[in-house]
């Protein structure tokens, strides 16, 4: 990923934080999905997953974008799947389905724990 994409990642991180911190309060659960936090793209930045707990639908294709300058992995904690490692820049997506397992962490840093919050769909 060239420089220019980077930067742009990066900005996007940063608004999106921005709105998670504005938003988190007014969010509740129920059939309007269009106001939620789209839970389907999870930034890994400064060694956290962000959002930390995703909500999407089951179904939906979760991406997990590297904008940290380490490698990093998304590991199911029970160990049924495993993104291997995501390069700085590199992303990595999954379809979440009933049977998949909700709670992640990453391999090389082990503190770094996220959960997909996944509600039926419909
Ligand atoms: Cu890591």
């Amino acid at each position: 990923m060239n420089g220019q994409a980077s930067r742009w990642l990066a900005g996007t991180a940063a608004a999106s934080a921005a709105a998670l911190t504005l938003t988190a309060a007014a969010i509740t659960p129920g059939p309007g999905r269009a106001t939620q936090i789209d839970g389907r793209q999870v930034e890994i930045v400064d060694f956290a997953y962000a959002p930390s707990v995703a909500t999407l639908r089951f179904g939906d294709a979760v991406t997990w974008t590297n904008l940290d300058i380490v490698p990093h992995t998304v590991t199911a904690t029970n160990g049924s799947w495993d993104s291997g490692e995501i390069a700085p820049g590199e992303s990595w997506s999954m379809i979440v389905t009933e049977t998949v397992a909700l709670d992640y962490y990453c391999v090389y840093h082990p503190g770094m724990q996220a959960r997909l919050d996944a509600k039926p769909s419909g």
